[in-house]
């Protein structure tokens, strides 16, 4: 049988998740910012360490200005796990994430949530993991989708927790 998930990538305006999901489904990337208008969906199949096959099918969302509540709820029905990605170089796509997350949990109980704190290569790492917990901002990985830091760590280990 056919192993498929739904992974949906949400998050503010230019916070990086087209550039994540380029750079996980195509290993490419650009400087240019151009909006995602809609939704843009792309499989990529990977290799699940027991040797079965995994089929992502991840969604590229416009993203939002405010609160993820604003996303369509048809982006989100259906989805096995959510990326919510902010950008470590501007509090305001991260001062919500707690009251985001919360809603998440709440509406989509069944759906793993995973936080991403991406544009790593601008920061020092040390110093910003020890601000952001210092702040009480939950994060499970920073990436950069310029360098390709950390992303297809992060991608391999979402799809063994989808799949366990
Ligand atoms: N330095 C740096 N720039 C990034 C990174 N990820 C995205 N960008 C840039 O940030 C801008 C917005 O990226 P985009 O992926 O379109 O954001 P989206 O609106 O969340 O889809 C673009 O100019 C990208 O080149 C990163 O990891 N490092
Ligand atoms: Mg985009």
């Amino acid at each position: 049988m056919k192993l498929s998930k739904k992974v949906v990538l949400l998050g503010h305006f230019g916070v990086g998740k087209t550039s994540l999901f380029r750079r996980f489904v195509d290993n490419e990337f650009s400087e240019e910012y151009k909006v995602t208008l809609g939704v843009q969906i792309k499989k990529k199949v990977v290799e699940l360490p027991d040797g079965r096959e995994l089929s992502m099918i991840i969604w590229d969302t416009e993203g939002h200005s405010d609160s993820v509540e604003d996303t369509r709820k048809s982006y989100l029905l259906g989805s096995h796990a959510f990326i919510y990605v902010f950008d470590i170089t501007r509090e305001e796509t991260y001062k919500n994430l707690n009251e985001e997350l919360e809603y998440l949990q709440k509406n989509y109980t069944k759906v793993a949530a995973k936080v991403i704190g991406n544009k790593l290569d601008l920061v020092n790492e040390k110093e910003t993991t020890a601000y952001l917990e210092a702040q009480n901002i939950p994060f499970d990985c920073l990436t950069s989708a310029k360098t390709n830091k950390n992303v297809q760590d992060f991608f391999s280990d979402l799809a063994k927790e989808i799949t366990s």
